[in-house]
């Protein structure tokens, strides 16, 4: 028979193997399990953020909708409401990112019941101290489009932001335009009201951590600058591809972006000079915080690798004071105030222009040119 004080002694070496085991494991790189081992012992209402209180929930486990769900469901009055802090508390940090086969648009407008028509969000219970549009360039990706905004608008409402999400569509099969679609994003989206803050953002790159906040800095920010693509690290010094931010007035002092990068790459490397030539310089949030997944992706039919982009570049310096948002010409084709963003579908044209004369077709073969003769013949 076990008398009760070895019982105890049982107890106490069991729980302590456990501990070295936890310590080893931890040791060796497993933290993942470690924390979920402890999380089992701690009481649910515990954590980091969630204090004493119960309407504050823990966001555990990096689940980028945790805590949103106690947020008022309606609007409070604009006029007593007072200013969103400064720092948001809904923020919290690492957030785990997948991308579960089955998920729906459906799922994603269930998931935000307080986003409106044309993806806009404001605060239900505070005065947001930042307005940011995002602006996503976007042909035939609606697959990565769907997970980005499963992703996009809890992050966004976890800042306590005022946002709204414009898709800007490039109609037609001709070669794909990224930066031009930027400029015509930027004009369309400045008519509708009054942004302070412009993301311009790859459909496939997905913020992992939300004290990454999407507003701008006093000079234009480099935000996607840790990818799982380039190992969590700056690929190189003036790389200002994937996700930056800008606002209005760092937009037009720079005459916007390229118009005429036609196809895959260079036109991200002539936004990062701009910025300099237009008298300002690159701001970037740490390493630890500016983490993005991107979607894995082959090149895009109609997106073929621009082979003119080096002599191009070489170009910036005497090209951007007259290339720009100065010269943008576009046509938009339709706006649609869809559930979860406003689309935007515009025709960017071609080399030769908005409206290229159509080219003119090739001569029948002779052979078939014959047949039709004696064709024409026997009748
Ligand atoms: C890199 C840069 C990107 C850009 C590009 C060169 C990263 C993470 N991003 O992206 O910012 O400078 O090189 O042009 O390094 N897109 C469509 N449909 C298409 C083609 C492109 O929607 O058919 C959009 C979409 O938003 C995509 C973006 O353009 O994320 C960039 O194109 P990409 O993803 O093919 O190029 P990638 O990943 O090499
Ligand atoms: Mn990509």
């Amino acid at each position: 028979m076990f008398s009760i004080q070895s019982k105890w002694r049982y107890l106490i070496m069991f729980l302590g193997i456990q501990l070295v085991v936890m310590a080893l494991l931890s040791r060796e790189g497993y933290q993942k399990r470690v924390t979920y081992f402890i999380r089992i012992f701690r009481k649910p209402d515990g954590g980091a953020l969630s204090g004493r209180n119960h309407t504050t929930p823990t966001i555990s486990g990096g689940d980028v909708y945790a805590n949103l769900s106690h947020l008022p469901k309606a609007h409070g009055h604009r006029d007593d409401m007072p200013y969103c802090p400064k720092t948001s508390p809904l923020i919290g940090g690492p957030i785990h990112v997948s991308f579960p086969s089955r998920l729906s648009l459906a799922e994603v407008e269930r998931k935000n019941p307080l986003v409106v028509r044309g993806g806009r969000y404001r605060p239900p219970d505070c005065v947001a101290r930042h307005r940011t549009a995002i602006i996503i360039p976007h042909r035939h990706r609606e697959h990565h489009l769907k997970f980005l905004l499963y992703y996009l608008h809890p992050f966004l409402q976890r800042q306590q932001l005022t946002y709204g999400i414009y898709v800007i569509h490039q109609a037609g099969n001709y070669t794909f335009n990224r930066a031009k679609l930027m400029n015509a994003g930027f004009r369309e989206a400045m008519k509708e009201e009054d942004w302070d803050c412009l993301f311009f953002h790859d459909v496939d790159l997905i913020p992992e951590d939300d004290r990454n906040t999407y507003v701008c800095d006093s000079n234009p920010k480099h935000a996607a600058i840790a990818m799982d693509k380039f190992g969590y690290k700056l690929p190189y010094k003036m790389y200002f591809g994937g996700v930056s931010a800008l606002t209005p007035l760092h937009y037009l002092k720079m005459n916007g972006f390229p118009n005429n990068y036609w196809g895959w790459g260079g036109e991200d490397d002539d936004i990062g000079v701009r910025v300099s030539l237009a008298g300002m310089y690159i701001t970037r949030p740490s390493l630890k915080v500016g983490r993005y997944k991107m979607i894995k992706h082959k090149l895009d039919k109609g997106n073929d690798v621009n082979p003119k982009r080096f002599n191009m570049l070489a170009k910036t310096r005497q090209t951007w004071r007259t290339d720009g948002m100065n010269t943008v010409e576009y046509e938009v084709i339709s706006r649609e105030y869809l559930p979860l963003y406003t689309n935007i579908t515009v025709n960017i044209g071609t080399e030769a222009g908005l409206h290229p004369p159509p080219r003119t077709p090739a001569p029948a073969p002779k052979a078939e040119a014959k047949d039709v003769a004696e064709k024409l013949k026997e009748k």
